[in-house]
């Protein structure tokens, strides 16, 4: 071979080589992202960003709102890179500026990326916002990232725009800690798990016929008796009340509100099985009922015994004592005093031995206290019934028509329809967990729907937002409630993110697919639905 031949075979080789290094290392396109819940707009640029241990992390405005998002990013990092990314006062190249503008037109939770070679930054008009972009941030870069192993992989983010806000300012999670009771380790592994999706609302449902989970200093019968066991007969357990706080803070921390509901005036046999001046004399069905010693405790005859099954409608708050407003007033008032959000939950579903003679005047009453205290009421559609308080909120999750009767007041609903967003329904007749009386939703039914098609009577203006809740009859651990989150949580959070018009199956099932390598890095135990076509797994 001609000694010219072999240089340029070499030039060839060393060009062919580079080539391929460069294509291990090359970002993918913007365009071509898997970001889940889908952003309002991408706009692809040339270039990327290659973040490195030197890569400086900027905050402009204002320092307390935007440190801790920082703070976020930069623990977010470290595990899977090892970078112990520092902050500095400003730079040019090789920074990741987080800025908080000042007299921006940003609605809260809205937010700007953009990205070129020397810079990524996101811009927002507060935390939220940061926190938002943070959050899809991340889905930018490789899903190893979610591990909590170190991974050599470089780190490269293909340049351009992303232009992203929320459809609906509530975008909500339910978690019944009533029926099974999940520690405080498991609930703020539930709020990392949702802050990922954009999610901004925990509901904690507190309180039900088989258990009481909350402290109540000036009734602390209700978690000394109330709290004593679950749905099945395990052991229960409760939040003091500094637990809760710590649960708040942790949400808040993540940019999450909690709701705190007390399910009145039906649903309520944990707190007569503490006090039974509480009860007008309905006893408890036969099966699932559990006596409790209370020889030392010396409590009124008229206390039900607790209860471990799943029926519901058989119990009631007596509603014509004044010691049970006396008790409404006190639990709310100090739920109020730990919950710095601008909801409390008063349940009223299913209050089936109630009269609505009662139940109407019961539900005024208790969205008059939580007006008192300053607070607005959230409730079961069902609420709609009672004249509703100006802002109270009904959660639609049955009837349309209850739904029609809140926005005919002049009041806004809650989107929580039970065959399209109840996370405890069985994926299908074959999955183990979970009920079905509702429906067997499967990922395609949690996606392909939109809050305005439900009724012609709910308009987009009558809409606060979407909630997903998970009740816990048959859901018993961190893993299960896994499974029945995932990936439904993910569609239903597109749902009340992305509009309608930009929103379809074909789209969010092909990032969906992608997404799912995250779930893995994660260690989740997610459903692996048949609706999304697996590749196999090499
Ligand atoms: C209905 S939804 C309920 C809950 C149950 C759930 C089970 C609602 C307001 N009430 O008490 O846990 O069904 O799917």
């Amino acid at each position: 071979m001609k000694i010219t031949k072999i240089i340029s075979n070499l030039i060839l080789l060393t060009i062919f080589g580079l080539g391929i290094i460069s294509c291990a290392d090359k970002a993918t396109p913007l365009s071509e992202n898997n970001i889940i819940p889908k952003p309002l707009s991408v706009i692809e640029a040339g270039g990327s960003f290659t973040l490195t241990n030197e890569t400086k992390l900027v905050g402009l405005g204002n320092a307390s709102e935007i440190n801790p998002v920082i703070e976020i990013f930069q623990s977010l990092i470290k595990p899977s890179t090892g970078f112990d990314l520092q902050k500095a006062e400003s730079g040019e190249s090789n920074v990741i500026v987080f800025e908080i503008e000042s007299a921006s037109q940003k609605s809260p939770g809205e937010y700007a990326i953009s990205i070129d070679e020397n810079s990524i930054k996101i811009t927002a008009s507060n935390g939220e916002g940061l926190f938002n972009g943070l959050q899809t941030l991340r889905q930018l870069m490789p899903a190893s990232l979610e591990g909590k192993d170190l991974a050599t992989e470089k780190i490269k983010i293909g340049a351009g725009q992303i232009q992203d806000k929320p459809e609906y300012a509530y975008r909500g999670f339910m978690l019944d800690v009533a029926r099974h009771f999940f520690s405080v380790e498991d609930v703020k592994h539930v709020i990392d798990l949702v802050s990922k999706y954009k999610i901004n609302f925990l509901h904690l449902h507190l309180s039900d016929d088989q258990g009481w989970r909350i402290e109540i200093k000036s009734w602390p019968l209700l978690t000394e008796i109330g709290s004593k066991t679950e749905v099945g007969g395990g052991e229960g357990g409760f939040y003091t009340q500094e637990q809760y706080k710590d649960i708040v803070a942790y949400a808040q921390s993540k940019f999450i509100t909690v709701v705190p509901e007390i399910d009145m005036p039906g649903h309520t046999n944990s707190a007569l099985a503490a006090y039974g001046q509480l009860n007008p004399g309905i006893t408890v069905p036969e099966k699932g009922a559990v006596p409790f010693d209370r020889t030392e405790l010396g409590v009124d005859g008229m206390a039900t015994p607790l209860y471990t099954g799943i029926e519901v409608g058989f119990s009631t708050l007596d509603t014509d004592k004044d010691i049970t407003y006396q008790f409404v007033d006190d639990v709310i008032r100090e739920l109020v005093e730990m919950t710095p959000g601008p909801y409390i939950h008063i349940g009223g579903d299913e209050s089936l031995v109630t009269e609505l003679e009662d139940y109407i005047p019961f539900m005024e009453k208790a969205q008059a206290i939580v007006t008192k205290y300053g607070k607005k009421s959230l409730g079961w559609d069902e609420i709609a019934h009672a004249k509703l308080e100006p802002g109270a909120v009904a959660q639609y999750w049955a009837k349309a028509e209850n739904a029609v009767l809140a926005i005919n007041q002049g009041n806004q609903v809650l989107i929580s329809p039970a065959t399209r967003t109840y996370l405890d329904m069985q994926y299908d007749s074959t999955t183990q967990l979970g009920l079905h009386w509702a429906a067997y939703i499967e990922l395609d039914d949690a996606y392909n729907w939109d809050p305005t098609e439900l009724d012609s009577a709910v308009k987009r203006e009558n809409i606060l937002g979407v909630e997903a809740p998970l009740w816990s009859e048959t859901i018993t651990n961190r893993e299960e409630i896994e499974f029945m989150l995932f990936p439904r949580l993910a569609a239903i959070a597109e749902v009340a993110w992305t509009k309608k018009d930009l929103r379809n199956w074909d789209s969010f099932s092909e990032r969906l697919k992608k997404h799912t390598a995250r779930w893995d890095a994660m260690g989740l135990n997610y459903y692996k639905s048949p609706k999304l076509v697996w590749e196999e797994k090499k």
